[in-house]
């Protein structure tokens, strides 16, 4: 199944309903005074998030999304049914953009927003009764409806984003520290859309992982799979930056490293002028080697030094495969989270 983490709808709140012309039957007279009642009012376009939804492909079923009308005012002063409201069930932390890509809301830690206003019903004839007009034989329509199309877009709300060249390892850290189970093979490119993982680090610390699909050199100009997954990190705290340790790629760890650090700086770039949007290359990172299980004890503490110089301090050490160091390294990880969520 695809990955649906965008669509484009239109809403539209209700019409006002308009308000009504009429007068009072009375026995002697053959009209009496007006008495036409006002429209109801357009129903409103709500917006509300759900935790038991986390996509938007039920809203692939339509392309337009609308809120009842109000009816129309009657006689003997009655009021029009107001239009009932329109309510679209979003997953929490969909973002709702205008066409421009400016955000409109995001539904990220709140519950319910109110898109659209229906438009209020017209008074009746009634109410433009006054000493001098006391018959008056307009009423008014009922105000405009508000109509639009929208993008949601809808990021996976994950604390931390594992990024790596591909075949480094990541879905098998994964699947080695949740329940997740995403696909793992000896290839590159494995891994096609985001998966996520809930990681339980004790009794009652738990946080979100999120793999991705692999990043290579060129990736900010579209080689591999490109850079359109890191949306799907833009939201998390941390970064963990796997790297192959293994040398089997054919490639040096350290440059794999910089690399992936660069298209992380070409992304910021080609998105900074996006409204909201949080830059990668400063998010702090977990450098981790994985695959430590091919390497000797002198191979690995000559590679762990190698990043030191450049980072300043001693990658993380694991091995997905054996389990090797992964217990102490989730440990620090829920520490640094809940460090970060303090700030
Ligand atoms: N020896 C060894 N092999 C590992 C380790 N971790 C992962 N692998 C192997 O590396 C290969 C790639 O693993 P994946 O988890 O699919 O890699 P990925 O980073 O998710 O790759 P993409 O989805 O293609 O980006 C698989 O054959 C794994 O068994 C490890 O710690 N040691
Ligand atoms: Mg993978």
């Amino acid at each position: 199944m695809k990955f649906i983490d965008e669509v484009k709808i239109t809403l539209a709140s209700g019409r006002g309903g308009p308000g009504c012309v009429s007068f009072r039957r009375e026995s002697m007279q053959a009209r009496g005074g007006p008495d036409g009642g006002n429209g109801g009012k357009g129903g409103d376009v709500i917006i509300r998030t759900s935790r038991h939804i986390n996509s938007l492909v039920d809203l692939r079923q339509n392309k337009r999304y609308a809120a009842q009308s109000g009816r129309m005012g009657e006689g003997r002063q009655k009021s029009g049914m107001d239009g009932e409201d329109f309510v679209l069930i979003v997953p929490e932390g969909t973002v709702i953009r205008n066409m421009d890509g400016e955000i409109i809301v995001d539904m990220t830690g709140i519950s319910e927003y109110t898109l659209l206003k229906g438009g209020r019903g017209g008074k009746g004839n009634e109410f433009f009764k006054n000493s001098i007009n006391q018959a008056p034989e307009h009423a008014q329509p009922g105000e405009d409806n508000e109509e639009i199309e929208v993008k949601l877009e809808l990021k996976l709300i994950a604390d931390v984003g594992i990024i790596g060249f591909p075949n480094a390892g990541k879905s098998t850290l994964v699947s080695r520290i949740s329940a997740a189970r995403p696909k793992i093979a000896d290839y590159p490119f494995t891994t096609l859309t985001p998966n996520l993982g809930v990681v339980k680090a004790g009794d009652y610390t738990s946080f979100v992982v999120a793999d991705i699909p692999g990043l290579v050199k060129g990736a900010h100009e579209g080689v591999g799979l490109g850079i359109q997954f890191l949306k799907h990190i833009e939201r998390t705290r941390l970064f963990i930056h796997l790297v192959d340790a293994s040398g089997l790629s054919g490639r040096e760890p350290l440059d794999d490293f910089m690399d992936i650090n660069n298209e992380l700086k070409m992304y910021d770039e080609n998105n900074q002028d996006k409204e909201g949007f949080f830059p990668l290359a400063t998010r702090p990172q977990f450098v981790v080697l994985n695959k430590i299980d091919t390497l000797s004890d002198n191979q690995l503490s000559k590679l762990k030094n190698k990043f030191k110089d450049v980072t300043g301090s001693e990658p993380y050490a694991i091995s997905a495969v054996t389990g090797k160091n992964i217990k102490e390294f989730v440990q620090e990880l829920a520490r640094q989270i809940l460090k970060e969520e303090e700030q």
